[in-house]
């Protein structure tokens, strides 16, 4: 597979310097503009602040691009015909030559293949409640590309208009060990627990750093899953989520809103019904997750 690296990114690689991953999905379907744009900055920003370097993929007209340039980052922030693509969309994305924002699944898939092991996002996609009149039955590739990328995938769990019992279930059938840092349960995304149990914990950088290079040592062949949950100062609470989760919800099913669309028109449904503040949150517990996932390669870099 070809990839295009920025000249900053094959630098760091060819040197052995901490190198994170990020998603472009997040940008392009993820948040408003010109909240993207800042989001897409900041992340950067946190990364080098730890003495990183950031490795935003995606695909600009076909090609499969590894960190971008602020003019990339703009048309992935403003372009209206951005595509969303996993991993299966990518033969067709690049074949067509278009531009296209990149999953966790398709991110992870890429990440692992130029080499790097550590990868920072939002929350992932996981098992949806297949409710009457929704949208059926509908798993997240990005729990499948979890258990066969090699890769550290740091995340603030996922978002409770998924079946978060069933998507821990399906990480446990996959064998992806999913690991909480400073929590012993999964975190629901704009709040900090969902309640249900992780099958493992770190209470600091060194025990998870220890984890993560035990994991790569021992050649298994997933990536590994590090839940990091939203910062207490921004968390919401599970109450306040699940009425604006059951408006939301409501809303895609009288839209009519199915398949890869569905993650995007939730995130704006949420954001409107919110008046932005779950926009607000998805900031800070991104940005959370860039600093971790920065400490963590510099730290298994070493
Ligand atoms: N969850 C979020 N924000 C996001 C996504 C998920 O809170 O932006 C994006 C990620 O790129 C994730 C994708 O990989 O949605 C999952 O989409 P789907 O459920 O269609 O696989
Ligand atoms: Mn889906």
């Amino acid at each position: 597979m070809e990839i295009e690296f920025s000249p900053q990114v094959a630098k760091a690689l060819a040197d052995g310097k901490p190198v994170v991953a990020l998603e472009s999905t997040i940008i392009s379907h993820g948040f408003p503009f010109p909240k993207n744009m800042e989001l897409a900055e900041q992340m950067e920003t946190v990364i080098r602040e730890q003495g990183a370097e950031p490795a935003t993929i995606a695909l600009i007209n076909g090609v499969i691009k590894c960190g971008l340039s602020v003019e990339e980052l703009t048309i992935l922030a403003t372009s209206e015909n951005v595509e969303k693509c996993s991993v299966r969309d990518l033969p067709s994305a690049t074949a067509r030559k278009i531009t296209g924002a990149t999953t966790v699944a398709s991110t992870s898939f890429i990440a692992e293949r130029a080499g790097i092991k550590v990868f920072a996002t939002g929350g992932i996609g996981g098992v949806h409640r297949g409710e009457e009149g929704g949208n059926g039955f509908d798993i997240s590739a990005d729990l499948l590309e979890l258990s066969r990328s090699r890769v550290a995938v740091v995340a603030a769990g996922a978002k409770s208009i998924l079946d978060l019992p069933a998507t821990l279930e399906v990480l446990e059938s996959y064998s992806v060990p999913v690991v909480g840092y400073k929590t012993d349960t999964f975190p629901a995304f704009h709040s900090l627990s969902s309640g249900l149990p992780l099958p493992g914990t770190a209470p600091d950088m060194e025990a998870l750093c220890k984890i993560v290079n035990m994991h790569f040592q021992m050649g298994l062949p997933s990536g590994i899953l590090i839940c990091n949950p939203v910062p207490h100062d921004h968390a919401m609470s599970n109450e306040e989520v699940d009425t604006l989760v059951d408006q939301a919800r409501f809303d895609a099913i009288k839209a009519g809103v199915k398949g890869a669309k569905i993650t995007p028109y939730i995130l704006g449904a949420l954001n409107r019904l919110s008046n932005g503040k779950t926009s607000e949150v998805n900031l800070a517990l991104a940005l959370n997750n860039a600093k971790v996932a920065a400490a963590l390669a510099a730290r298994l870099a070493v």
